[in-house]
């Protein structure tokens, strides 16, 4: 396997500005909320134009199920179609590998302000890995599946577990259409022996599990809103009930100090140099 070094590129200088960049008020209360909870949210960080661009591109490649894609039948989740020759067997569960995709996707995850805040939550310069999320994350009516509660780390390999996940919602992300559920703070918590199934899920009916599952936290949000979370917090998702797809793009960030193990899946794809941050606004 080619060394990941050789598969580091650098984000194009040409990427357009477009999230708000926040001061630095604002990132230092960001930061003790992240720490501290393990996720922030930001509302109406991604323009409307953004939003746009994103979703035209992400609605012509699900129609055409544009390669790579991951089907719900490929993951056999609760609420699935048992095999892709069933009923619901062709539905799309992810567009994979969405960095290559298009320039929207690349001004997205290259943007120099969600760039400037990943870089704040993680102290230090950071790379976008292509290995993990990387995708646009479909939800579909009938036949998008749930997904249990579940670290991001179970099958991610780094010298250290902090990443950043940067999830945006492209439409309301709600009860109706399988929000995302969090459980804040539980990216610091020490998990008992035996407290995850051998999928690395959480076993809810563990007794150690039932203190955790009390803080549960659904995090609605609306289009342009941007969640970031800890790779190490726990989450989970329900079904759709709605009759409308739910689209979401997301990409996960590591330090530049924070290399994936050679040999492992994370290096397998390399990785994206995010321009410096510029000096935020006081
Ligand atoms: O939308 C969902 O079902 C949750 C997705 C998720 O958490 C994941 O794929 O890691």
């Amino acid at each position: 396997m080619a060394s990941t070094a050789s598969k580091v590129s650098t984000a194009s200088a040409t990427s357009t500005a477009s999230a708000i960049a926040p001061t630095a008020a604002d990132l230092n209360e960001l930061n003790r909320a992240f720490h501290a909870d393990g996720y922030i949210v930001l509302r109406g960080f991604a323009p409307p134009a953004v939003c746009d661009q994103l979703e035209q591109v992400a609605r012509a490649q699900l129609a055409a199920a544009a390669a790579p894609v991951e089907y719900e039948a490929e993951l056999g989740y609760p609420g699935a179609p048992a095999s892709r020759d069933a009923v619901g067997g062709a539905t799309v569960r992810r567009l994979r590998q969405a960095y290559g995709r298009d320039d929207a996707f690349r001004a997205w995850a290259a943007d120099p302000a969600v760039g400037q805040v990943v870089a704040s939550l993680l102290g230090e310069p950071v790379r976008l890995t292509l290995a993990h999320h990387n995708c646009v994350m479909t939800k579909h009516p009938h036949y998008g599946s749930q997904t249990g509660w579940h670290r991001d780390t179970r099958y991610w390999s780094f010298a250290r577990p902090e990443l950043v996940t940067v999830w945006l919602a492209l439409g309301r992300e709600d009860e109706s259409n399988g929000v995302l559920r969090v459980i804040p703070g539980s990216h610091t918590v020490a998990l008992e022996p035996g407290q995850l199934d051998a999928a690395e899920f959480l076993i809810e009916s563990h007794p150690a599990s039932q203190a955790m599952l009390q803080g549960v936290r659904p995090l609605a949000l609306e289009r342009g809103d941007v969640l970031l979370f800890d790779s190490r917090l726990f989450h989970s998702a329900g079904q759709n009930v709605s009759e409308a797809v739910k689209l979401s793009v997301a990409f996960a960030y590591h330090g530049a100090s924070n290399h994936p193990l050679p040999g492992t899946r994370s290096a397998e794809f390399g990785s994206v140099e995010l321009p410096a941050p510029a000096t935020p606004a006081r």
